[in-house]
């Protein structure tokens, strides 16, 4: 009985535990009601010894949610289009913020106002990992 169980703990330790990936000073943006698209950002960090993979994300408040990057045109126009993924080294972090990676809701019911929390759910390698994100109108410093 105490061989197996340990037989067990083994294999699980084994695999590529979604939870050594955690997203610190993650945030959703305040936006004026008459908006019904905002975003998310932070930084994700892999605590894990295997590279992870971010490739969807979901949310119960908006229509759509996906990965989004920013880009800068030689002109300074902006634009943003969809990222299929995002893959974090092992020990490492990516970090989503303005003007650059992001999480891209659209579809809003009724944007979040500031000092509200949300639920966000990513992705990480097939599994789906979800958190509560405070919505702020700035960075956190
Ligand atoms: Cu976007």
């Amino acid at each position: 009985m105490r061989t197996g169980l340990t037989g067990v703990l083994l294999v699980l330790a084994a695999l590529p535990a979604a939870a050594e990936v955690r997203l610190e000073n993650g945030w959703v943006r305040a936006v004026p009601p008459v908006s019904d698209t905002t975003a998310a950002y932070g930084r994700i960090i892999n605590d894990g010894s295997v590279a992870v993979t971010v490739d969807a994300a979901s949310v119960d408040w908006a229509g759509g949610a996906m990965l989004h990057t920013s880009t800068e045109a030689e002109d300074g126009t902006r634009s943003m289009r969809p990222l299929k993924s995002v893959t974090v080294p092992a020990g490492a972090s990516v970090t989503l913020q303005s003007g650059d990676k992001h999480l891209m809701f659209t579809g809003v019911d009724r944007i979040p106002r500031a000092g509200e929390s949300v639920p966000v759910c990513i992705r990480v390698n097939e599994e789906r990992q979800c958190t509560d994100l405070p919505v702020r109108r700035s960075a956190p410093e």
